[in-house]
C-alpha cells in the first residue's frame, strides 16, 4: 500500500465499513483503508473480489432496511460510497441514494456508530459558474438529480449531528479517476493519495461535528475554497499539472455550451428523461 506523503492522524477502528465496494473508487480504497481498521466489512450490491485476511464481504442493496440494518451492525465507522454515482433518472436516484443513506444513518443511530464519511459530490453544487470560487457555506446549486441527491444526503447528515451526535465529513468529490481527461478536469480532479488522505483524516481527526470538505488536489487553478474545513488539516499533495499538455492538446472548448461555464459540467445538460 502506498503511504500517504503527509503525517495523518493517529487512528484505528475496530470495525470500519466500506460502501459501495466494487465500484471504481471502492476498488481502490479497499486495500487502502484495510490499514486503518482491525477489521473491514466491505458491501455493494455487485459481485466483489473475495474476503482477504482481516476482511468481511456482504452483498446488501442500500435501499433495503433490514439488510443495511444488519451490515452496520457492529461496525463503529462507516465509508460511505455507495449508490449511482452519475446523473440518472429520478427513480434510479431514490431508492440508491436517498433512501439508501437515510437506511445507513438510521442503522448508524441504532447501532451507535458516532463517524461517518460521505461521499458527495461537485454536482451538489455544480450549477455555480466556472469563473466564481465558493466555500462549503454557499447555498448549494444541485445540477440535477444526482446532485440533489448528495445534497439530501448532507442534509441528512447535519440532522443526525445536531440531533444524534453522529459526526460526518461530507466530502465533495471532484473527478477522482487516475488521470484528468479534459480541462474541466485539471481543476476538479482528485488523485487517489489526496482521496485516501481526506478519508483518513475524516476517520480520525477529532471534533469534526458536520463537516463539508471540496475534495481536489492541489491543482493550478481551483473553484474550491476549504478554509471552512482547515480543522481537518487537508494538505494535497498532487496536481493536475502533468495532465496539462495533454489536455490542451484538445480542441478549444465551446464558450456557449453550458458544460463549459458551469462547474458542474456536462451533467449541467443531462436529461430530462421521462418526456
Ligand atoms: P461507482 O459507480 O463506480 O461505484 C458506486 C458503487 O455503488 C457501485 O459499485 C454500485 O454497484 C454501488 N451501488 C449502486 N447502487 C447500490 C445499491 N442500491 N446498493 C448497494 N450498492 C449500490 O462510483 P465511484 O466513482 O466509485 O464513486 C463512489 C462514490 O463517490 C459515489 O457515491 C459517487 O457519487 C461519489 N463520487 C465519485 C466521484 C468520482 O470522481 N469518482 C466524484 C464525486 C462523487
Ligand atoms: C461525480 O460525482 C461522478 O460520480 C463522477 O463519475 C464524475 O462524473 C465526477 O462527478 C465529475 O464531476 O467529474
Amino acid at each position: 500500500m502506498p503511504t500517504p506523503p503527509t503525517p495523518l492522524p493517529q487512528g484505528r477502528s475496530r470495525k470500519l465499513l466500506l460502501t459501495g465496494a466494487a465500484g471504481g473508487l471502492g476498488t481502490v480504497l479497499r486495500p487502502r483503508l484495510k490499514a486503518y481498521a482491525d477489521l473491514l466489512r466491505v458491501s455493494d450490491i455487485g459481485s466483489m473480489a473475495p474476503a482477504r485476511a482481516g476482511e468481511e464481504v456482504v452483498v446488501c442493496d442500500l435501499a433495503d432496511p433490514r439488510a443495511v440494518d444488519a451490515l452496520v451492525q457492529g461496525c463503529d465507522a462507516i465509508v460511505h460510497l455507495g449508490g449511482v454515482s452519475v446523473e440518472r433518472p429520478f427513480e434510479e436516484i431514490l431508492p440508491a441514494n436517498i433512501q439508501g443513506i437515510y437506511n445507513v444513518y438510521e442503522a448508524a443511530r441504532r447501532h451507535g456508530v458516532r463517524r461517518i464519511i460521505f461521499a458527495s459530490s461537485n454536482h451538489a453544487i455544480g450549477f455555480y459558474r466556472q469563473n466564481q470560487v465558493i466555500d462549503a457555506d454557499v447555498l448549494p446549486r444541485p445540477d440535477g438529480y444526482y446532485g440533489l441527491s448528495k445534497v439530501f444526503g448532507e442534509n441528512l447528515a447535519r440532522f443526525y449531528f445536531d440531533r444524534y451526535g453522529i459526526e460526518t465529513v461530507c466530502i465533495r468529490i471532484g473527478s477522482s479517476f487516475p488521470e484528468a481527461k479534459d480541462r474541466r478536469m485539471l481543476v476538479t480532479w482528485l488523485s487517489y493519495d489526496d482521496l485516501e488522505q481526506l478519508i483518513v483524516r475524516g476517520l480520525f481527526t477529532p471534533h469534526v461535528g458536520h463537516t463539508i470538505v471540496y475534495g481536489a488536489s492541489a491543482n493550478r487553478d481551483s473553484w474550491w475554497d476549504n478554509s471552512r474545513a482547515a480543522h481537518l488539516g487537508f494538505a494535497p499533495q498532487d496536481s493536475s499539472e502533468p495532465f496539462r499538455a495533454k489536455v490542451e492538446a484538445q480542441p478549444l472548448p465551446d464558450p456557449t455550451d453550458p458544460a463549459n461555464q458551469y462547474q458542474g459540467g456536462g451533467f449541467v445538460k443531462a436529461g430530462p428523461f421521462n418526456d
